[in-house]
């Protein structure tokens, strides 16, 4: 088995201290990031995703999946964020009310710091007013991640929420998360749209006007 495969096994099989060592490894014999983000830890979540779809994995395995994943994140957090200085903008990233998926939205966390944002993280399971607050205390983006087809529903309630509050013009907000689309985003008024975490630092930059 090559590296990689050791630790995407090592995340499917929730075994956190082997992939912290596997990713010290990788690094060790010059891996790129990169490789250990998309081709190790990210693969692994999807491999966790089907194995839930065939009845083979219940919810106390994607728990303990997701632990070894984020001790793998953690690792790889300081690579991921350098000491740039902070110049892009502020942005304030949460996941909707009624859903605890955090790991994208801690990823598109890391990769806005690491493109010099201001990051503020409001956690999961963020109600409506959350994000509200978030603009009103100056957020010039808000970020919205929603894993879930029966949480997705809360990303037009902030929006119009926004309106409401008459701050809909004071930040611009970007989504993703696995069941969204470009076209969902349009449909909502929503600014952008990212499929990963890595388009979602390049969309913010876009709207901010930093190249
Ligand atoms: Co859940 N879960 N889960 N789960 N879980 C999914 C999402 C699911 C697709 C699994 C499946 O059925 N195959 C399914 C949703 C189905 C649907 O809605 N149609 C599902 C379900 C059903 C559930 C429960 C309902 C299960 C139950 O209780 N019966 C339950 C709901 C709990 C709740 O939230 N209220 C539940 C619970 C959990 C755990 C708590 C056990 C755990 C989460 C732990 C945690 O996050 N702390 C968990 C996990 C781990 C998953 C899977 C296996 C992996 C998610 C993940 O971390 N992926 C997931 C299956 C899958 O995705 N294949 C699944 C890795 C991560 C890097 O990717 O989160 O997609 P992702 O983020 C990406 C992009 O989406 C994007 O960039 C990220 C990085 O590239 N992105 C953004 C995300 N947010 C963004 C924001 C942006 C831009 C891009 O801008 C702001």
């Amino acid at each position: 088995m090559t590296l990689l495969e050791d630790l995407r096994r090592s995340v499917v099989e929730g075994r956190a201290a082997d992939v912290e060592r596997f990713i010290q490894e990788g690094l060790a014999q010059s891996v790129p990031v990169g490789a250990l983000l998309s081709d190790g830890l990210i693969a692994a979540m999807s491999e966790v995703g089907c194995e839930f779809d065939r009845g083979e994995f219940y919810v106390p395995e994607m728990l303990v999946s997701a632990r070894a994943m984020k001790a793998g994140l953690a690792r790889l957090r300081p690579l991921l964020v350098d000491a740039r200085v902070r110049q892009a903008g502020t942005v304030a990233v949460g996941t909707v009310q009624g859903d605890l998926h955090d790991i994208g939205k801690n990823l598109v966390a890391m990769m806005l710091e690491g493109a010099g944002f201001v990051v503020t993280d409001l956690g999961a399971d963020v109600p409506v007013e959350g994000f509200v607050e978030a603009v009103r205390n100056g957020a010039d983006i808000i970020g919205i991640s929603a894993l879930l087809t029966t949480t997705m529903t809360q990303i037009p309630r902030i929006i119009d929420a926004l309106r409401v509050a008459g701050l809909r013009d004071r930040a611009k907000v970007i989504i993703g998360g696995a069941p969204l689309t470009e076209a969902f985003a349009e449909r909502v008024g929503a600014d952008g749209y990212a499929p990963d975490a890595s388009r979602a630092m390049r969309l913010a930059r876009e709207l901010v006007g930093v190249a």
